[in-house]
């Protein structure tokens, strides 16, 4: 009802990278300066325990943000041999999307904010619901056109191969850069991708964790209807700001790489991860691990050498080579384990982050000033990487993105990029602006602040 506190329902889908900036909003939402009632669902048991760790830290930090547990209907996964465990609680989730109808009739909700994988499922239960319903879209605005035009293009396409795609009034994106699932028309993300960006447009508005200065054109070029004819309001309300989970811990309860980044001289560590969601071939470790040895640098590396981290079982010493984590010690830490990234990116010591560029890093990265040097693999994550080198927050070296497909990159080349991208004073004030422009955004008055106030507004109304 008008005025009244709005009670926002958020409906994440699977994996880190989409259960983080959820958290995020939520946690922006119940907020002094925007003052809603915010209830998470959440699917148990989670697809990793890297989820269900934070979820339980969310809910138990933030006793304003409500859990409601959405019960799935059984799935047989069975019909996807080899599938991404993520993408099939998508698609579990997607399956399931009848039961949210009693779920939310229930939680007496004023707006529905589902995630990108979910929309086409879910936007038609809000609307039989008459629940307003809007859309986070968890990676860049870039990949937000691409998934508002890329069913049109296939429709023009008419069935001939995928190439370049020119996002009309964003930029084209090279054929390159095109998730690999969507050069095939039926894979499972394909067929998901493009039954959610057909639904879009009937959406009530689409949040990005993205800014203004940060990606202009795009987000731009989605608010003037030259991507898609009236398209929904366009909130860009990043960066998302991170929720500290361990703020106010004493100094001796901090984990033993955060010791160690402190005792670090400014700017001194190479930060390396790949993220969550994709193991590292057991070659291309070794050669990382050479070329980061070689660069004469000090680092801290996140190894992952399994898709999902209840199975990740090899030991270190064994993947990066013999005699490796003794010939580096006190100058590289190395970790299987999860780290609190986010304190991490705030370290001084902290000098580059080479990364995957899965858009939360991206969007860490840029809050914190950090220079990125780009290491995109799979999924959206090229088009995030173009809008890294295109922003100047880092740069990406292609090739080995190419390289990586099949073959692997060098410990030799890696060790020379290492050395000249830390040597780089251009790249680093270039990312120091980016940081400028992101706190002015979220700051109040902000184009990110007010995004967030005008759609609190628009679930008043
Ligand atoms: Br790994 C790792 N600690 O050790 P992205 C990740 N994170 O806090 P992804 C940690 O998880 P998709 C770790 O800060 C970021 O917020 C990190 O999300 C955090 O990549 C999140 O960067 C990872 O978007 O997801 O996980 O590959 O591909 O779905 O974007």
């Amino acid at each position: 009802a008008s005025g009244a506190l709005p009670h926002v329902v958020l409906l994440p889908s699977a994996g880190m990278g989409h259960l983080v900036p959820f958290s995020r909003l939520a946690v922006s939402l119940t907020s002094s300066g925007h003052g809603c009632g915010v209830s998470v669902a959440t699917v148990l048991p989670t697809v990793s325990s890297a989820e269900s760790a934070h979820l339980e830290a969310l809910f138990g930090a933030c006793p304003a943000v409500r859990r409601l547990d959405f019960h799935l209907a059984q799935f047989d996964a069975s019909e996807f041999p080899g599938a991404d465990p993520f993408f099939l609680r998508f698609e579990a989730m997607r399956r399931s999307a009848p039961l949210l109808g009693p779920l939310l009739a229930g939680a007496s909700a004023s707006a529905l904010v589902t995630d990108i994988a979910l929309a086409s499922v879910v936007i038609p239960v809000a609307k039989e619901l008459r629940l307003p319903c809007y859309v986070l879209f968890t990676a860049s605005a870039a990949m937000l056109s691409l998934c508002v035009h890329f069913p049109a293009y296939l429709d023009a396409n008419a069935g001939g191969p995928v190439g370049d795609v020119d996002v009309p009034g964003v930029y084209r994106i090279p054929k390159a850069s095109i998730p690999q699932a969507l050069h095939h028309p039926e894979h499972l993300f394909t067929r998901q991708f493009v039954a959610n960006g057909r639904e879009l447009a009937k959406a009530d508005g689409l949040l990005v964790n993205s800014f203004d200065a940060f990606e202009p054109e795009a987000i731009s070029a989605l608010r003037d209807g030259s991507v898609a004819i009236g398209f929904p309001p366009v909130f860009s309300v990043g960066p998302l700001a991170p929720v500290s989970f361990s703020a106010g811990e004493p100094a001796e309860n901090q984990p033993d790489y955060i010791r160690w980044l402190e005792a670090q001289p400014a700017r001194s560590v190479v930060y390396v991860s790949f993220g969550s969601r994709k193991a590292i071939s057991k070659d291309q470790l070794r050669e990382l691990a050479v070329g980061l040895e070689a660069s004469g640098h000090r680092f801290l590396w996140v190894v992952k050498s399994t898709i999902v981290d209840r199975d990740d079982e090899a030991e270190l010493s064994e993947l990066l080579g013999e005699g490796f984590l003794e010939r580096v010690q006190g100058r590289g830490m190395v970790t299987k384990g999860w780290v609190e990234q986010e304190e991490v990116l705030k370290q001084e010591s902290i000098g580059l982050f080479i990364s995957h560029c899965g858009w939360n890093s991206v969007t860490e990265a840029a809050a914190n000033g950090l220079p990125i040097l780009a290491w995109p693999r799979f999924g959206d994550q090229r088009v995030n990487a173009g809008v890294v080198a295109r922003s100047g927050l880092g740069v990406w070296e292609e090739r080995w993105s190419w390289e990586g497909e099949e073959g692997v990159v060098s410990g030799d080349n890696i060790a020379e990029k290492v050395k000249a991208v830390m040597a780089d004073e251009t790249v680093r004030k270039k990312a120091v602006c980016v940081q400028d422009a992101a706190a002015k955004a979220v700051a109040d008055g902000g184009t990110s602040y007010s995004s967030v106030a005008q759609f609190v507004q628009q679930c008043r109304d």
